[in-house]
């Protein structure tokens, strides 16, 4: 059944990859809209559905579904050539998704050059780098911070496209020494676009708010990233450079706060993460490559290999408190069940001092001593074709229940393998 007029969000409490885009595809089912508010073609979700493979990166994630209709909000920062190379490699595969995507008129526009200059900066970072997918997220996001960047409603009038876009580029050539770029080639490939995407482009947020309030319809918002690469609640610098937490979502989409009925947080069942930057439960031993190996732990656009460690509940506390998450959809449970001992991360300390709370300093984070508690595991039980909770294995179930007993949130999904049946539903 529909959940009329509902706007249920689903982000990412921890580092990423956590498997959003595989709880998106199986709650689209039941959605009218699903909107997409922050980060770009940085982000990737993969969702298997009868051995088929497919990447999301810009485009979100339950189009597969045919009656979804998807909305890219104005906190995206939208490359046109990849969101085209997408919707033609979905067309190859049989769906027809563009006639049911609308993309925001206030939504950033991200063109190749960004790319060029977020490659440049990491090069200039040299060891401080962040290590970024490449994807010109963070030029982007700061164009649009200067106030100096391209929006998707500028296409709309395209005789004044070539001198704005030319003036926007001015201070990254300044910047970075006049780097090679085709500018004319690249104006007169935005004139194509231009004709392309004039179908999709509309007032999302008239769309968004009266499809909640006038025509009852129930919205799905799928969270790219996640707070822990959000760029004020994050492990600065070592971040995205959007807000990819609940706040997000209203700036990211024009609507109230108080539209939002439910959040879940997507967590792995332990943790990764992709680039540099602070992990105080990484596993640097054969526990962490057999978390990697087993997982598939790599990057689903840039394919570089994740870092793996344990749980950290003390950051999903932290998560939680940004979030006010309402259930937690854990993934991943079937990757732990090679190990013999399992340890989930309680709390960090200090010379001695535990900390009262996630520390913001990053110089306090590499100091962390990780507090842990051990729990048994079911090494050898395969669990992929489990799907009631109570068929789990004892030491999986209490698991699941101590994890819910430390963030203090009701656990609702386990997943159980990649593919979209591999879910438990928990009452
Ligand atoms: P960026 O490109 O400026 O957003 O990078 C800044 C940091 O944010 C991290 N980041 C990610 N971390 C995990 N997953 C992401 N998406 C892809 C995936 C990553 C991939 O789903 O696998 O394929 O490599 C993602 N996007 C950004 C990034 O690693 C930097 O630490
Ligand atoms: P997202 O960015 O949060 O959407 O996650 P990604 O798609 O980047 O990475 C998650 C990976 O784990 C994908 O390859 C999924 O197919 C896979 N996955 C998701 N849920 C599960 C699960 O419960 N078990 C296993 N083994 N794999 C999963
Ligand atoms: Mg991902």
């Amino acid at each position: 059944m529909k959940p009329a007029g509902d706007v249920l969000v689903v982000l990412g409490a921890q580092w990423g990859d956590e498997g959003k885009g595989k709880l998106i595809d199986i709650l689209s089912k039941d959605y009218d809209i699903l909107a997409r508010a922050a980060g770009g073609a940085n982000a990737g979700h993969t969702i298997v559905v009868d051995d088929n493979k497919y990447a999301f990166h810009l485009l979100p994630s339950g189009l597969l579904h045919p009656h979804v209709k998807a909305l890219i909000g104005n906190g995206v920062v939208l490359h046109v050539p990849k969101f085209m190379h997408e919707l033609n490699g979905l067309l190859d595969k049989g769906v027809d998704a563009a006639p049911r995507i609308r993309i925001s008129d206030r939504c950033h526009l991200l063109f190749d050059y960004h790319q060029i200059v977020d490659g440049l900066r990491e090069v200039e970072r040299g060891k401080a780098k962040i290590g970024t997918t490449g994807r010109g997220i963070g030029p982007c996001y700061s164009s649009k911070a200067n106030r100096t960047n391209m929006r998707v409603g500028d296409l709309r009038n395209f005789r004044a496209f070539p001198a704005a876009f030319r003036r926007s580029l001015a201070s990254k050539h300044k910047r970075f020494h006049n780097f090679d770029y085709d500018v004319r080639k690249e104006i007169a490939k935005y004139y194509e676009y231009a004709k392309q995407l004039e179908p999709c482009i509309t007032d999302t947020v008239t769309m968004l708010n009266q499809g909640i309030v006038e025509k009852n319809h129930a919205v799905l918002v799928e969270g790219a990233n996640a707070a822990l690469l959000d760029i004020d609640f994050g492990t600065y610098p070592f971040v995205t450079s959007s807000n990819c937490t609940a706040g997000g979502v209203c700036t990211g989409l024009g609507i109230p706060p108080r539209a939002i009925t439910d959040v879940i947080a997507v967590v792995k069942a332990y943790t990764t993460r992709v680039g540099e930057g602070p992990f105080p439960t990484e596993l640097n031993d054969h526990l962490g490559q057999t978390l990697q190996k087993e997982g598939h732990e790599y990057g689903t656009t840039t394919a570089r290999p994740r870092r793996c460690g344990w749980l950290d509940a003390f950051m999903l506390q932290y998560t939680h408190s940004i979030n006010g998450y309402t259930e937690i959809c854990l993934t991943k449970l079937d990757v732990l069940s090679h190990f013999e001992t399992l340890k989930i991360g309680v709390a960090y300390s200090a010379r001695g001092r535990r900390m009262a709370y996630y520390p913001a300093s990053l110089k306090t984070l590499a100091e962390a001593q990780v507090e842990y508690i051990e729990m048994p595991g079911w090494k050898g039980v395969d669990i992929t074709n489990v799907r009631h909770f109570e068929q789990l294995p004892i030491a999986a179930q209490n698991y699941v229940l101590k994890i819910e007993q430390l963030v203090n949130v009701p656990i609702k999904y386990i997943g159980v393998g990649p593919s979209r049946d591999a879910i438990i539903y928990r009452q």
